[in-house]
């Protein structure tokens, strides 16, 4: 089976789709119209619980109703200044994201990969002004199987062949180590010129990979020790989904440098910043970086307002009960279905599991169209990985209900 059952006007949107627009992507054959909390409905109607959550930026669930009220209310004022104007938001929720995180200042920008681009900016000026490595020198370590985005300057650190090839020349300046490896960081920050270390806490794209307990809070031990800022990608694990606020603080440390995309809008708007120390944010000056939406009333007031939602709702505790329950039940199912599935891996409401299959088999991809006839939309990424990444605001009973649907559909397959 290799489509869903669909309507003639859900297949004409898809043919519409397909016609006009790049073929960059592979998209499921669904067609959704509406989102509320944790559903999503097609153009016929059909209801599914969103398992993919637009890349965990929609952490707050679909059109939240305050994000949605703090959105239209802004947007009857004031949507767009420039920075070249001061506007009456910006302060305030500079104000507002510097002490919830707690970091000095913010650089608001609007993609997560224009966060990553900004973080790789200020990381080689700190190693001009501040570290005092010669101009054009400096160098920014990253791990093997990343994923920070698709700019020219994001894929130069791609080890993903998809993402790299055929865009080449790359951007010069970039060491590439094993995830998960102390041995190798200590081994490449030797090089003095070495002035940033870029990771994501939890692997993504890579599919879901967890690093050993004592990776990250040794890999920031390493960067102090070797004065290189500790940059943590936290795009998509960041603002609750892992069960804490950010993913680092399961290990009880903060980065020197920390970027957030995706759900500091809850998904609603492109929203991303970079957060840091005075000493690092003050080496880029006025006229050196920035964008025209970056810090617009509109992202302010919704950014503002997707972050209360994540205080108020207690978003990042959910995460944490919910993930517990629902690995728990993934291994219950390993355990009845071991042909099936190899593994099963993740952290909060940020999981996976691996089918054992061969990338022409489409395992994967069939079993995630036979959850979306039942009723739950997850999508497989690199051949044989699910990926289970609900919005946060889901109540137990309804995971207790997907739960169902996944067992289901793997116990009975053939
Ligand atoms: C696509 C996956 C997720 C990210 C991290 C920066 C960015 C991302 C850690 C860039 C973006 C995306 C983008 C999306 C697919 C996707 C993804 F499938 F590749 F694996 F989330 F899991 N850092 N992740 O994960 O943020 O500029 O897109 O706002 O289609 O490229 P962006």
């Amino acid at each position: 089976m290799e489509v869903l059952t669909t309507t003639s006007s859900a297949t004409a949107y898809m043919e519409l789709e397909d016609r006009f627009n790049a073929h960059n992507y592979h998209p499921m054959p669904v067609v959704l119209e509406r989102g509320q909390g944790v559903y999503v409905w097609d153009v016929d109607g059909k209801r599914y619980y969103d398992f993919l959550s637009a890349y965990s930026a929609v952490n707050q669930g679909h059109c939240h109703p305050r994000i949605i009220r703090a959105l239209t209310t802004q947007a009857q004022q004031l949507t767009l200044t420039s920075r070249a104007f001061y506007n009456n938001l910006l302060g305030e929720y500079a104000e507002f994201v510097t002490s919830y995180f707690g970091y000095d200042r913010m650089l608001p920008m609007n993609t997560g990969v224009e966060g990553v681009e900004t973080a790789i900016k200020l990381a080689r000026k700190w190693a001009y002004q501040v570290k005092g490595v010669a101009e054009g020198q400096a160098k920014i370590i990253f791990v093997e199987g990343n994923f920070h985005g698709r700019t020219l300057g994001a894929i130069s650190a791609s080890t993903d062949p998809d993402s790299r090839k055929g865009f080449g020349p790359y951007m010069p300046g970039y060491i590439v180590i094993p995830y998960n490896n102390l041995p190798a960081l200590e081994a490449a920050l030797q090089d003095p010129d070495v002035c940033g270390f870029i990771v994501e806490p939890i692997q993504g794209e890579a599919g879901v990979f967890v690093p050993d307990d004592q990776y990250l809070p040794g890999a920031y031990e390493l960067c102090k020790r070797h004065r290189v800022l500790f940059i943590a990608d936290e795009v998509q694990t960041g603002i609750a989904r892992t069960g804490k606020l950010l993913c680092c603080d399961h290990y009880g440390f903060k980065p020197d440098v920390l970027i957030l995309g995706k759900a500091l809008s809850g998904g609603v708007l492109p929203v991303s910043a970079v957060l840091s120390s005075d000493e690092v944010m003050l080496t880029i000056k006025p006229g050196e970086h920035g964008s025209t939406f970056g810090g617009n009333p509109l992202a302010c007031a919704v950014a503002t307002e997707a972050l209360k939602v994540v205080q108020d709702e207690k978003l990042a505790e959910n995460a944490e009960a919910l993930g517990k329950i629902f690995r728990s039940r993934m291994e219950a199912l390993q355990h009845k279905r071991p042909d099936l599935i190899a593994q099963v891996r993740g952290k909060g409401l940020l999981n996976a599991i691996v089918i054992n299959d061969s990338e022409q088999s489409r395992t994967a991809w069939n079993i995630c169209i036979e959850m979306a006839e039942n009723g739950l939309l997850a999508k497989p990424t690199h051949g044989n990985i699910i990926r289970f990444a609900p919005p946060l605001v889901m109540t137990p009973e309804q995971l207790e209900e997907c739960c169902h649907i996944i067992e289901q559909v793997i116990s009975g397959w053939a």
